[in-house]
């Protein structure tokens, strides 16, 4: 499955849903997507069979006002039926409200008033030390979110205890309700601001590409002894100019006009996503690339005309080939089959 495509796709499921609800915070639905695709189509170990284990992966979304792009993920998951939520969301007497609540399947925790989802997941965390348990605690925080003082009790108690089974992310959009973060609530240098409490932190640079969030995830799995926090440079309102990085687009609907505009944003980045996802010509191409063109190529690349190739590169023309290399017209190192000058190992 092409996550970064898919992200586009339930981008587009979340505005239908805030045009049938006439209601949501269309921005920071937009700028969570990828790391809630990431989370629970790759991550996690979450779906509508497993709620009942005690063993099962837990998540809370502590912004929760981005319920909207949260409900389209777990529609997409199979908690409940997208038919049903376009249908009900924000209507009256209606499961699916303004904000995550925990009596709809998926959910673990009620949500919305700032500030909580981190001390709370703090709790899961260390009960699951306690209880000889190896499941992971996950939890999603808005940069404006940070302001709350909940917040920083909550990172002192993660690194006192050690918590490595937790792993907070940052929506740094630098954007929250009434202007910019840094303007309101200065965060400056956050980076530093959670290692100073213990934390391990790690900058992803674009939080909106799915490739590299893959890779900080996978990083936090590693680290021992204390938690780990993502600080995910996002854009709000990701996916169409009409709303990217646009403080009045925290909560709003879009007229017909802009939606029409949105919708055509957002299928031609499914498209780019999807052909990026096989194709990659020149720069550098990252994990899961098909082919290549110039530039170097990393793990998982296919075929590469020039540059460098990495391990599980299966053909290589010029430049170096790494281990695993078949066929290379340069130098060739450890588990090359065929090589026309120099073979290592
Ligand atoms: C305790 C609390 N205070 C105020 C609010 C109102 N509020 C809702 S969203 C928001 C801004 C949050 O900004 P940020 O965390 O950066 O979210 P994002 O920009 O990602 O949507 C505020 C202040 C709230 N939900 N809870």
């Amino acid at each position: 499955m092409n996550l970064q495509a898919l992200a586009y796709e339930l981008r587009r499921d979340t505005v239908d849903l805030i045009r049938a609800g006439k209601a949501g915070h269309i921005g920071g639905d937009m700028s969570v997507m990828d790391i809630l695709v990431e989370l629970y189509f790759r991550q996690m170990n979450i779906s509508p069979e497993n709620m009942d284990s005690s063993d099962r992966d837990l998540f809370v979304l502590s912004k929760g006002h981005s319920v909207e792009a949260y409900y389209s993920v777990l529609a997409r998951k199979g908690f409940f039926s997208k038919e049903k939520l376009q249908e009900e969301f924000s209507k009256y007497g209606s499961q699916f409200i303004g904000h995550p609540n925990n009596k709809l399947s998926g959910i673990e925790m009620n949500s919305g008033s700032l500030g909580h989802g981190l001390p709370v997941c703090v709790g899961m965390a260390k009960a699951g030390k306690m209880n000889h348990k190896s499941y992971r605690v996950y939890t999603v925080m808005g940069d404006g979110e940070l302001a709350e003082g909940s917040v920083w009790e909550g990172a002192m108690a993660a690194s006192h205890y050690k918590l490595d089974n937790l792993c907070a992310v940052v929506d740094r959009n630098r954007l929250q309700i009434s202007g910019g973060t840094e303007e309101v609530m200065a965060h400056e240098d956050l980076h530093e601001r959670f290692k100073s409490f213990g934390w391990h932190v790690i900058d992803v640079a674009d939080g909106n590409d799915v490739g590299q969030l893959h890779a900080a995830f996978e990083e936090a799995k590693t680290v021992k002894g204390r938690p780990t926090v993502l600080i995910a440079n996002t854009v709000k309102g990701k996916g169409s100019p009409v709303m990217e990085n646009k403080v009045n687009w925290h909560h709003k609907v879009p007229t017909d006009e802009e939606y029409a505009q949105i919708c055509e944003d957002l299928e031609r980045a499914r498209e780019a996503a999807l052909t990026e996802g096989l194709e990659h010509v020149g720069g550098a191409a990252a994990a899961g690339c098909k082919e290549h063109v110039g530039g170097a190529a990393a793990t998982g690349c296919k075929e590469h005309v020039g540059g460098a190739a990495a391990a599980e590169c299966k053909e290589n023309v010029g430049g170096a080939a790494a281990g695993g290399c078949k066929e290379n017209g340069g130098a060739v190192v450890a588990g090359c089959k065929e090589h026309g000058e120099e073979v290592r190992a």
